[in-house]
């Protein structure tokens, strides 16, 4: 694996230190399976984190918005709390929201290094660059890789880290792949370092179903994208005119699923893998979980990776947090 340099941001690729499938052995796994689904990760090809990007700004996203004043709020605190040598930032994607807490950096003369950790390269170059226009003092240097494929070998600093995984990605591990995935960022960590958690919250129904059935139509063909991905890595022959965007709150599991509906009987062809899928109409594929946290399912699974929560910064009018939380 090759460094990918553009503009002095160079994306460094990072080892990983487990073994994680494949596309094809993803593919294999979900799609050829009797209740199709694949991981979440693949919607992020350039397109796809474009397409993410200007879900953020669409009006009934309220993530994203809703995470950035509670960010600009509490930047202050957090910085001088944890002051920093290094912030390390999972699933980065166009670090938007982060400029709060380097505006918070400047005032109180605290120079992190900026460490933002993405599988798509584009978007890290394109922001690192950004950011470093504006923050003339700050060091980018992006790690490039797959989060779920080991923590072993990030640039950790002894007692210096902030950790930070925001805009409600975590929700869109299992309970199960949430808590791993925690933990595993505790065994990073020194008795000084602090995890920085944004994560969703349960609400009207109403208004999480209209997150992701935005009126513009951006969710559907970031959703629709995926189908891009795979016909261009694994030269399959998918229509995405066969298929639909659908997206639905499930109360009992207190989480959005996200699908793409098979609208025809339809024979799919896989080149690289040398074999066609059948589909059904009304055949669905599962491609996105979004959990939503109460107060207590969060500090449950604080609690189960090895934190003890120090800050909770939570919006009222929409309910999301911010969670600063340390090593137990
Ligand atoms: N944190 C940003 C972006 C969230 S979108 C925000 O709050 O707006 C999710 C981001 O995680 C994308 O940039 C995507 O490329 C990245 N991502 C998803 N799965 C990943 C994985 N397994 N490893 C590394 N990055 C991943
Ligand atoms: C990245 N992640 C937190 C987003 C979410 O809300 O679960 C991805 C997304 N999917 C559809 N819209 C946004």
């Amino acid at each position: 694996m090759d460094a990918h340099v553009a503009n002095e941001i160079i994306c460094r690729p990072v080892r990983p230190t487990k073994s994680i499938p494949s596309l094809t052995e993803d593919v294999t796994a979900g799609l050829f399976a009797t209740r199709k689904h694949l991981p979440a990760k693949y919607f992020y090809d350039e397109r796809g984190s474009a397409l993410f990007d200007q879900i953020c700004d669409e009006p009934e996203y309220y993530p994203t918005r809703t995470e950035d004043a509670l960010l600009e709020r509490s930047a202050r605190e957090i910085i001088a709390t944890v002051e920093p040598a290094q912030i390390i930032e999972f699933g980065s994607g166009m670090s938007r929201k982060i400029r709060h807490l380097f505006k918070a950096c400047s005032e109180l003369e605290c120079y992190p290094t900026y460490i933002p950790f993405d599988v798509c390269d584009d978007v890290m170059i394109k922001s690192g660059q950004e950011l470093s226009g504006k923050f003339t003092w700050l060091e980018v240097a992006p790690l490039s890789g797959d989060y779920t494929a080991g923590l072993g070998n990030l640039p950790v600093v002894a007692g210096q880290n902030l950790l930070m995984f925001l805009g409600g990605t975590i929700g869109n591990f299992t309970e199960e792949q949430g808590i791993s995935f925690l933990h595993e960022v505790r065994g990073l960590m020194s008795s000084t370092d602090q995890l920085l958690l944004g994560a969703d919250r349960v609400k009207d129904p109403d208004v999480l179903h209209a997150a992701y059935n935005d009126v513009a139509g951006i969710t559907a063909e970031f959703n629709l994208n995926i189908l891009d991905v795979l016909n261009r890595e694994l030269s399959a022959d998918f229509d995405r005119a066969n298929f639909e965007h659908y997206a639905f709150y499930n109360p009992e599991e207190n989480q959005i699923e996200m699908h793409l509906v098979c609208m025809c009987d339809q024979e799919v062809w896989f080149d690289a893998l040398d074999r066609s899928l059948s589909f059904n109409e009304g055949d669905a594929i599962r491609t996105e979980i979004s959990r939503k946290f109460t107060r207590e399912t969060l500090e449950y699974m604080f609690n189960e990776a090895g934190f003890e929560v120090r800050s909770h910064y939570e919006s009222s009018a929409i309910p999301f947090s911010l969670v600063l939380a340390r090593p137990r």
